[in-house]
Protein backbone atom coordinates (compact mmCIF):
# COMPACT_ATOMS: atom_id res chain seq x y z
CA UNK A 1 0.00 0.00 0.00
CA UNK A 2 3.23 2.14 0.60
CA UNK A 3 5.29 3.05 -2.32
CA UNK A 4 9.11 4.50 -1.61
CA UNK A 5 9.43 6.43 -4.56
CA UNK A 6 12.28 8.45 -5.70
CA UNK A 7 11.69 12.06 -6.52
CA UNK A 8 14.17 12.06 -9.12
CA UNK A 9 12.27 9.24 -10.71
CA UNK A 10 9.29 11.37 -11.04
CA UNK A 11 10.90 14.69 -11.61
CA UNK A 12 9.31 16.34 -8.52
CA UNK A 13 12.78 17.47 -7.46
CA UNK A 14 12.40 21.25 -7.94
CA UNK A 15 8.54 21.10 -7.15
CA UNK A 16 8.57 19.40 -3.84
CA UNK A 17 9.41 22.23 -0.65
CA UNK A 18 11.16 18.99 0.82
CA UNK A 19 13.42 17.71 -2.36
CA UNK A 20 16.61 17.42 -0.18
CA UNK A 21 15.25 14.11 1.37
CA UNK A 22 16.68 11.56 -1.45
CA UNK A 23 13.41 9.42 -1.26
CA UNK A 24 9.99 10.19 -0.02
CA UNK A 25 7.48 7.95 0.76
CA UNK A 26 4.08 8.80 -0.71
CA UNK A 27 1.03 6.89 -0.77
CA UNK A 28 -0.62 6.86 -4.54
CA UNK A 29 -4.16 5.57 -5.55
CA UNK A 30 -4.45 2.21 -7.02
CA UNK A 31 -5.54 3.75 -10.81
CA UNK A 32 -1.41 5.52 -10.65
CA UNK A 33 0.36 2.74 -9.14
CA UNK A 34 -1.08 -0.60 -9.54
CA UNK A 35 -1.46 -0.99 -5.88
CA UNK A 36 -5.01 -0.44 -3.87
CA UNK A 37 -6.01 1.63 -1.24
CA UNK A 38 -9.39 1.55 0.27
CA UNK A 39 -9.53 4.56 2.15
CA UNK A 40 -12.38 2.71 4.29
CA UNK A 41 -12.25 3.65 8.08
CA UNK A 42 -14.20 2.43 11.02
CA UNK A 43 -14.36 3.54 14.25
CA UNK A 44 -14.90 0.96 17.02
CA UNK A 45 -16.16 2.09 20.67
CA UNK A 46 -16.64 -0.72 23.47
CA UNK A 47 -18.49 0.00 26.36
CA UNK A 48 -15.14 -1.89 28.78
CA UNK A 49 -12.18 -3.71 27.89
CA UNK A 50 -14.01 -6.82 28.83
CA UNK A 51 -16.18 -5.97 25.70
CA UNK A 52 -13.43 -6.74 23.25
CA UNK A 53 -13.32 -11.11 22.65
CA UNK A 54 -16.78 -10.25 21.32
CA UNK A 55 -15.71 -7.31 19.01
CA UNK A 56 -12.35 -9.04 18.08
CA UNK A 57 -13.42 -11.71 15.28
CA UNK A 58 -14.64 -8.78 13.56
CA UNK A 59 -11.98 -7.11 14.00
CA UNK A 60 -9.80 -9.13 12.44
CA UNK A 61 -12.17 -9.87 9.62
CA UNK A 62 -11.89 -5.85 9.11
CA UNK A 63 -8.23 -6.13 9.02
CA UNK A 64 -8.32 -8.73 6.48
CA UNK A 65 -10.58 -6.69 4.34
CA UNK A 66 -7.95 -4.07 4.13
CA UNK A 67 -10.16 -1.26 6.33
CA UNK A 68 -8.54 1.17 8.90
CA UNK A 69 -10.17 0.45 12.17
CA UNK A 70 -9.91 2.52 15.12
CA UNK A 71 -10.63 1.24 18.59
CA UNK A 72 -11.17 2.92 21.68
CA UNK A 73 -12.63 1.79 24.86
CA UNK A 74 -15.31 4.13 26.68
CA UNK A 75 -18.33 3.86 28.52
CA UNK A 76 -21.73 6.36 28.40
CA UNK A 77 -21.81 6.81 31.75
CA UNK A 78 -18.11 6.38 33.36
CA UNK A 79 -16.70 7.87 30.61
CA UNK A 80 -19.33 10.62 28.53
CA UNK A 81 -17.01 13.05 27.75
CA UNK A 82 -14.46 10.46 26.00
CA UNK A 83 -17.30 9.01 24.10
CA UNK A 84 -18.51 12.32 23.35
CA UNK A 85 -15.45 13.72 21.83
CA UNK A 86 -14.75 10.26 19.87
CA UNK A 87 -18.19 10.59 18.44
CA UNK A 88 -18.14 14.11 17.70
CA UNK A 89 -14.77 13.89 15.82
CA UNK A 90 -14.64 10.74 14.15
CA UNK A 91 -16.08 12.47 10.65
CA UNK A 92 -13.28 14.25 10.27
CA UNK A 93 -10.77 11.23 10.96
CA UNK A 94 -12.23 10.24 7.97
CA UNK A 95 -14.13 7.59 9.96
CA UNK A 96 -16.86 6.71 7.61
CA UNK A 97 -18.80 3.61 9.57
CA UNK A 98 -18.94 3.23 13.75
CA UNK A 99 -19.40 0.35 15.80
CA UNK A 100 -20.76 0.67 19.13
CA UNK A 101 -20.32 -2.73 21.37
CA UNK A 102 -21.69 -2.63 24.61
CA UNK A 103 -23.51 -5.03 27.23
CA UNK A 104 -26.12 -4.62 30.22
CA UNK A 105 -28.08 -0.89 30.07
CA UNK A 106 -26.03 -0.37 26.72
CA UNK A 107 -26.96 3.40 25.95
CA UNK A 108 -23.58 3.55 24.32
CA UNK A 109 -24.78 3.05 20.36
CA UNK A 110 -27.30 5.04 20.98
CA UNK A 111 -25.32 8.22 22.65
CA UNK A 112 -22.84 7.48 20.31
CA UNK A 113 -25.55 8.24 17.43
CA UNK A 114 -27.11 11.22 19.04
CA UNK A 115 -23.21 12.66 18.32
CA UNK A 116 -22.94 12.04 14.23
CA UNK A 117 -24.43 11.38 11.37
CA UNK A 118 -22.66 8.63 10.66
CA UNK A 119 -24.17 5.57 10.56
CA UNK A 120 -23.79 3.74 13.74
CA UNK A 121 -23.61 -0.17 14.15
CA UNK A 122 -24.71 -1.32 17.86
CA UNK A 123 -23.75 -5.12 19.05
CA UNK A 124 -25.24 -5.65 22.68
CA UNK A 125 -23.09 -8.14 24.39
CA UNK A 126 -23.96 -11.07 26.47
CA UNK A 127 -21.63 -10.55 29.81
CA UNK A 128 -25.07 -9.97 31.59
CA UNK A 129 -26.70 -11.79 34.04
CA UNK A 130 -29.74 -11.41 31.70
CA UNK A 131 -27.65 -13.25 28.72
CA UNK A 132 -27.51 -10.29 26.72
CA UNK A 133 -31.24 -9.40 26.16
CA UNK A 134 -31.10 -6.22 28.10
CA UNK A 135 -28.18 -5.07 25.89
CA UNK A 136 -30.05 -6.52 22.74
CA UNK A 137 -33.26 -4.27 23.51
CA UNK A 138 -31.19 -1.11 24.74
CA UNK A 139 -29.85 -1.06 21.51
CA UNK A 140 -32.31 -2.07 19.20
CA UNK A 141 -35.44 0.01 21.10
CA UNK A 142 -34.26 3.26 20.12
CA UNK A 143 -37.35 5.64 19.86
CA UNK A 144 -37.53 7.00 16.52
CA UNK A 145 -35.40 9.94 15.06
CA UNK A 146 -31.98 8.14 15.84
CA UNK A 147 -31.46 5.24 14.58
CA UNK A 148 -28.71 2.33 15.49
CA UNK A 149 -28.78 -0.84 13.32
CA UNK A 150 -28.48 -3.53 15.62
CA UNK A 151 -26.90 -7.12 15.39
CA UNK A 152 -27.43 -10.03 16.93
CA UNK A 153 -26.04 -10.93 20.88
CA UNK A 154 -22.28 -10.95 20.63
CA UNK A 155 -22.45 -10.55 17.01
CA UNK A 156 -19.05 -8.73 16.84
CA UNK A 157 -18.25 -10.22 13.74
CA UNK A 158 -21.45 -9.53 11.46
CA UNK A 159 -21.08 -6.27 12.61
CA UNK A 160 -17.56 -6.01 11.04
CA UNK A 161 -19.44 -7.49 7.79
CA UNK A 162 -22.00 -4.84 7.91
CA UNK A 163 -19.80 -2.14 7.94
CA UNK A 164 -18.31 -3.55 5.02
CA UNK A 165 -21.13 -3.34 2.90
CA UNK A 166 -21.56 0.45 3.26
CA UNK A 167 -18.73 1.29 2.48
CA UNK A 168 -18.71 -0.90 -0.09
CA UNK A 169 -21.39 1.56 -1.36
CA UNK A 170 -18.85 3.45 -2.23
CA UNK A 171 -15.74 1.56 -2.60
CA UNK A 172 -15.60 -0.74 -5.56
CA UNK A 173 -12.47 -2.47 -3.94
CA UNK A 174 -13.89 -3.24 -0.87
CA UNK A 175 -17.15 -4.46 -2.77
CA UNK A 176 -15.04 -6.81 -4.99
CA UNK A 177 -13.40 -7.80 -1.51
CA UNK A 178 -16.99 -9.03 -0.05
CA UNK A 179 -18.14 -10.56 -3.06
CA UNK A 180 -14.94 -13.06 -2.91
CA UNK A 181 -15.86 -13.36 0.77
CA UNK A 182 -18.93 -14.58 0.02
CA UNK A 183 -18.47 -16.51 -2.99
CA UNK A 184 -15.59 -18.15 -0.84
CA UNK A 185 -18.18 -18.68 2.32
CA UNK A 186 -20.68 -20.12 -0.07
CA UNK A 187 -18.04 -22.72 -1.64
CA UNK A 188 -17.65 -23.70 1.78
CA UNK A 189 -20.87 -24.79 2.48
CA UNK A 190 -21.06 -26.45 -0.25
CA UNK A 191 -18.00 -28.40 0.35
CA UNK A 192 -19.76 -29.58 3.64
CA UNK A 193 -22.32 -30.34 2.19
CA UNK A 194 -20.66 -32.86 -0.01
CA UNK A 195 -18.32 -34.44 2.53
CA UNK A 196 -21.91 -35.02 4.78
CA UNK A 197 -23.43 -36.12 1.58
CA UNK A 198 -20.41 -38.63 1.01
CA UNK A 199 -20.66 -39.84 4.85
CA UNK A 200 -24.16 -40.28 4.98
CA UNK A 201 -23.80 -42.22 1.62
CA UNK A 202 -20.94 -44.55 3.11
CA UNK A 203 -23.12 -44.96 6.60
CA UNK A 204 -26.18 -46.22 4.68
CA UNK A 205 -24.53 -48.61 2.40
CA UNK A 206 -25.22 -51.99 3.71
CA UNK A 207 -21.83 -53.73 5.07
CA UNK A 208 -21.55 -57.19 3.18
N1 LIG B 1 -21.13 -0.84 30.24
C1 LIG B 1 -20.14 -0.07 30.67
N2 LIG B 1 -20.58 1.19 30.76
C2 LIG B 1 -21.84 1.22 30.34
C3 LIG B 1 -22.19 -0.09 30.01
N3 LIG B 1 -23.37 -0.48 29.56
C4 LIG B 1 -21.08 -2.28 29.99
C5 LIG B 1 -19.88 -2.77 29.23
C6 LIG B 1 -19.77 -4.21 29.66
C7 LIG B 1 -20.49 -4.25 30.98
O1 LIG B 1 -21.05 -2.97 31.20
O2 LIG B 1 -20.09 -2.61 27.85
O3 LIG B 1 -20.42 -5.08 28.74
C8 LIG B 1 -19.58 -4.61 32.15
O4 LIG B 1 -18.48 -3.74 32.13
P1 LIG B 1 -17.21 -4.01 33.10
O5 LIG B 1 -16.23 -2.90 32.81
O6 LIG B 1 -17.73 -3.99 34.50
O7 LIG B 1 -16.65 -5.37 32.68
Amino acid sequence: MFHILDCSVLGLQNLLPWRKLSSVIIWLGSYMLGGEILMAKVGVVIGSDSDWPVFEPGWRLLSEFGVETEVLVASAHRTPDVVREFALSAQEKGIQVLVAVAGAAAHLPGVVASFTLLPVIGVPVSGSVLKGADALLSIAQMPAGIPVGTMAIDGGKNAALYAVSILALSNESLARRLLDYRNAQAEGVRKRNRALQEKIKREQTPAR
